[in-house]
């Protein structure tokens, strides 16, 4: 069975209204956008952000970092705007660092923040439908194993301003 959380729709809206208000800005430039820290059921999710898209690359990563109040395990993520998304981690292969699928996916302890960057655990997003435009958002589906799932709003920066 399936939870769907309480705190969702407020949480769609804020970042919906956060993309228009940050709409007014655009011409100005230089300003980042932010992901505001949405609380849902005892999961925290702060600082995510979606790399921009460089030349015609199809595939892309989403960083951030996820608290949970118990146990928990990120399981599965979805977007509308990539084919499949994965949950990565880096490995040292012999010297040579690879990317692979995280099979039983991230857990997450309680009081410990399960942190996504670049060069370690991330969400890969693969065969992507369009281009990731910086200032942009992406939709993003997290699905836990306790049966919680968000709907977020991911805003897409560009490399490097990407927090690490
Ligand atoms: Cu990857």
């Amino acid at each position: 069975m399936k939870i769907i959380l309480i705190g969702l729709t407020a949480a769609i809206i804020s970042a919906v209204s956060f993309a228009m208000n940050h709409g007014h800005n655009m011409d100005h430039g230089d300003q980042q956008i932010q992901f505001k820290r949405i609380e849902s059921n005892g999961i925290t999710l702060s600082n995510f952000q979606a790399r921009a898209s460089v030349g015609s690359t199809k595939n892309s990563g989403i960083y951030g970092e996820i608290r949970s109040m118990e146990a928990d395990r990120l399981i599965s993520i979805s977007s509308s705007l990539a084919a499949v998304a994965e949950l990565h981690e880096h490995i040292n292969d012999n010297g040579v660092m690879r990317m692979r699928e995280v099979e039983d996916g991230l857990a997450i302890n309680p009081g410990q923040p399960m942190s996504m960057k670049p060069g370690g655990f991330h969400i890969m997003l693969v065969r992507l439908h369009k281009r990731l435009i910086a200032g942009k958002f992406i939709d993003l589906t997290l699905e836990f194993e306790s049966g919680k799932i968000l709907d977020i709003s991911v805003p897409i920066v560009p490399i490097k301003k990407m927090h690490h």
